[in-house]
């Protein structure tokens, strides 16, 4: 139905149909496009911002080819509202249920909704989705039959390919799901979940830790899968259940494939890898090989999917005319709710880099993620930006570049932005709104970071992180003091005041002008 509400409005059309577009152009206005989307990979996660306890060459290999940002951010601090906002240009506050959601959660973004894949897949392109889904599926939470197909689910939203995990690694059901079906089946062995409580006589890592490979540090003490226990509970799919080694494996593999499969039509991959999400379970080639423990494994682990990606691009001679886009949905975490040696073996490194925070948090370092632009036709090789931008932007600056207008509604708070995206412009957004884990809100230009005063904790204990929340305004000189240590608001109440109404504003939908 929202094909016809809405439609696109190519404006190139009439130029191509005069056979005007020069090849290069025709081919610069359809690149294919791959997201590799981190989980919880910060910005001192990766070597290619100067991090010197890891190795990542081929996240390294990326960077050199395009461009690096520095004041990059994901929209929220932790993964749905961060992918919701990614895929919808809607800040996640605007929406309520854009929480991070349970796994057995009913779709978050319905199919009147126009998405990024539409756009996408109205323009020509086939779409695809591989890896962490955490958006919902089904109509009704907690309703969903999943031996069924789970309607409505990622092909009404535009991705008419989807090989995804419902939620995250440490959430039930745990299993894959191809075009909104669960795989493998047996129909003797019904697959059955639930948040609310447990199914009789099944164990739990609560009542039966005898039964654990991997002990929880804090929550994650309901079902039990192949040794682990996880949030939620679930009951039969034996015959379906992932198997936690080889997701990453399984999970590049049908990256790689769809890139095959589509290799002579313009293609969208969002390919949301598990890396480095709990319960951080590597390959075997990765177990123990970064000496920082499992965590530090399924970085190595990461950088490998992002080396299958990049070899595969080459060998299909797609390398020149792909956008390749690494990110991450949100900061580190190193205890996110299991003892699997991260806090016991992180040494000298600093997931967050410099930054304050993390996961979770107002400070920088719960959105100020890795971010990296490479597309040979167009951007520069090893380039570095610090303009300040949002991956919700994404939406409209690829409307850009497809050269096509929105339809009415569509993308509220997605900026184009393609010549910041593209190194061609040195300055970024005016204004980035962003929210922590207790949908408090900050508001930046880059230079200036208000944080406005809202309720919860300061400080999460369990994983160690300061959260940003305070009952005081908090005001930040990001320039002289990126670490956030310094809080002005008591020495600027102006700035604070004209900071907090600019929030105000964009809270209530009204766009403003440099300070
Ligand atoms: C938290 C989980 C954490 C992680 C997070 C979502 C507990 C105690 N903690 O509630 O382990 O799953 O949710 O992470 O359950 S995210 O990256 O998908 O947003
Ligand atoms: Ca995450």
């Amino acid at each position: 139905m929202k094909k016809e509400i809405y439609g696109m409005l190519p404006l190139a059309l009439t130029s191509c149909l005069a056979s005007q577009a020069t090849a290069q152009e025709k081919q610069e206005n359809h690149p294919n496009i791959v997201f590799i989307y981190a989980d919880d990979i910060g910005y001192g996660d990766l070597s290619c911002n100067g991090t010197k306890t890891i190795h990542t060459p081929n996240v390294e290999r990326l960077a050199a080819m395009g461009i690096r940002f520095t004041n990059a951010h994901s929209a929220a601090a932790t993964s749905t509202p961060s992918r919701y906002a990614m895929l919808t240009g809607e800040y996640a506050w605007r929406k309520a249920g854009t929480g991070i959601a349970d796994g057995d959660a009913a779709s978050i973004i319905r199919p009147e909704r126009y998405t990024m894949a539409d756009m996408f897949k109205d323009a020509g392109y086939r779409t695809g989705v591989v890896g962490k889904w955490h958006l919902g599926l089904g109509d009704k939470g907690g309703e969903q039959d999943w031996n069924k197909p789970l309607k409505p689910g990622t092909n009404d939203i535009g991705f008419e390919y989807s090989f995804i995990m419902a939620a995250t690694g440490d959430r039930v059901p745990c299993v894959f799901v191809e075009n909104d079906q669960v795989i493998n089946l047996d129909p003797n062995d019904p697959l059955q979940v639930s948040y609310k409580k447990n199914f009789p006589g099944e164990p739990t890592g609560k009542d039966n830790p005898e039964l654990l490979k991997m002990h929880p540090s804090h929550g994650h003490n309901q079902s039990i899968v192949n040794g682990i226990s996880r949030i939620g509970y679930m009951k039969g799919g034996k015959s379906a259940l992932w198997q936690d080694d080889q997701i990453a494996e399984t999970l590049t593999d049908k990256a790689v494939s769809f890139i095959e499969r589509h290799k002579d039509t313009p293609f969208f991959l969002y390919f949301a890898t598990q890396d480095a999400h709990v319960p951080r379970v590597p390959g075997a080639q990765f177990a123990g090989k970064s000496g920082m423990g499992p965590r530090g494994d399924c970085l190595l682990e990461f950088d490998w999917s992002v080396g299958e990606i990049l070899n595969t691009l080459e060998r299909l001679g797609l390398d020149k005319n792909t956008l390749v886009i690494l990110s991450s949905d949100n900061g580190p975490v190193v205890d996110d709710g299991y003892k699997d040696q991260a806090v016991e073996l992180l040494g000298d490194h600093k997931p967050g880099g410099i930054y304050r925070g993390g996961k979770y948090s107002a400070y920088e370092a719960g959105t100020r993620i890795p971010c990296i632009w490479s597309w040979k036709n167009v951007i520069k090789p090893g380039i570095v930006s610090n303009a300040l931008l949002c991956q919700i932007d994404w939406f409209a600056t690829f409307a850009e570049i497809l050269n096509v207008r929105l339809p009415e509604g569509a993308a509220p708070d997605s900026e184009p932005m393609l010549k910041a995206w593209t190194g061609k412009q040195k300055k970024g957004r005016e204004w980035l709104v962003l929210q922590n884990a207790q949908n408090n809100l900050s508001v930046t230009d880059g230079v200036w970071k208000y944080l406005r005063p809202g309720k919860g904790p300061e400080y999460n204990k369990q994983v160690n992180i300061e959260l940003g929340n305070s009952q005081e305004p908090q005001l930040y000189d990001l320039r002289k003091d990126p670490v956030e240590k310094n809080n002005l608001a008591g020495e600027k109440p102006e700035l604070v005041k004209k900071m907090a109404e600019q929030l105000d504003k964009i809270v209530d939908g009204r766009y403003g002008l440099p300070l």
